[in-house]
C-alpha cells in the first residue's frame, strides 16, 4: 500500500467545515492539506504518527496532521488518515492524551484540554463527542479505510489546545464506531469505538 508524505501538494481540498467526511481513494492523491488561497504553509507545523496494531493483528497505518492558518488566519488541522488490516466497518478515531501506546492503554483518554478538560483512560467521559480530540469514524472496506477531515479543536503549534504538551499525544483507532454518543450520566460501554485496535504516537515533522 502506498504511503503518503507529508511534502508536497496536488490539488487542494477547499473546505470551511469543522469536519471533512471520508473521502474516494480516487482523491486521496490531493489530501495533503493545501487550499488555494490559503495562507502560506511553507512553515505550517506538521506531525506524523506510525500507527501500529495493539494486538497480534496485522493493523497498520499512517497518519498527518498540517496545521494551517484559515483566511481569518484561525488554526486548523487538516488529519490524513490511511490504515490497512482493520476489520471493515467504521472505527472511531481519537486524538489521546499521552504519547504512549505500550500498551496502547497507556495513550490515556481523549485528548481534551478544555474546560471539562477531564478523561479516564479507556472510560470516555461525559465531555464525550466534544472532547479536543475527538474525530470522525474511518470507514473500512476490504481491509482498507482512508480519512480526511479537518479540526479546529486542537493545534500543532504550542499552545493551551496543543497536542504536543508537555507528554505529547497519540491516535487510537478503535474496533468499534464511535457514535458520537452524548450522555448526561454514563455513557453506553463501547458507544465511543470501544476496545482499541491500533496507535500511534504522534511525531513533530521539521520541515
Ligand atoms: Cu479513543
Amino acid at each position: 500500500m502506498p504511503r503518503f508524505e507529508p511534502r508536497g501538494c496536488g490539488r487542494g481540498i477547499r473546505s470551511a467545515a469543522i469536519f471533512r467526511v471520508v473521502v474516494p481513494a480516487a482523491a486521496w492523491v490531493g489530501l495533503c492539506g493545501c487550499s488555494p488561497g490559503d495562507a502560506t504553509i511553507a512553515d505550517a507545523p506538521v506531525a506524523r504518527a506510525e500507527i501500529h496494531s495493539c494486538s497480534d493483528a496485522e493493523i497498520t497505518g499512517t497518519a498527518i496532521f498540517r496545521e494551517r492558518p484559515s483566511a481569518e488566519g484561525i488554526k486548523l488541522v487538516d488529519i490524513s488518515l490511511e490504515m490497512s488490516g482493520l476489520s471493515d466497518g467504521r472505527h472511531a478515531v481519537h486524538v489521546h492524551e499521552t504519547a504512549a501506546c505500550e500498551p496502547c492503554g497507556a495513550a490515556g483518554g481523549h485528548h481534551d484540554p478544555g474546560p471539562f478538560g477531564e478523561s479516564a483512560p479507556d472510560a470516555p467521559d461525559f465531555n464525550h463527542p466534544f472532547h479536543g480530540g475527538d474525530l470522525l469514524n474511518i470507514e473500512v472496506i476490504d481491509g482498507t479505510g482512508r480519512l480526511s477531515t479537518t479540526s479546529t479543536r486542537f493545534t500543532l503549534s504550542p499552545g493551551r489546545m496543543s497536542v504536543f504538551d508537555a507528554d505529547g499525544s497519540s491516535l487510537i483507532i478503535h474496533s468499534g464506531t464511535d457514535t458520537y454518543c452524548d450522555q448526561e450520566n454514563e455513557l453506553e460501554p463501547g458507544c465511543a469505538g470501544g476496545a482499541r485496535d491500533a496507535c500511534g504516537v504522534l511525531v513533530r515533522i521539521e520541515q
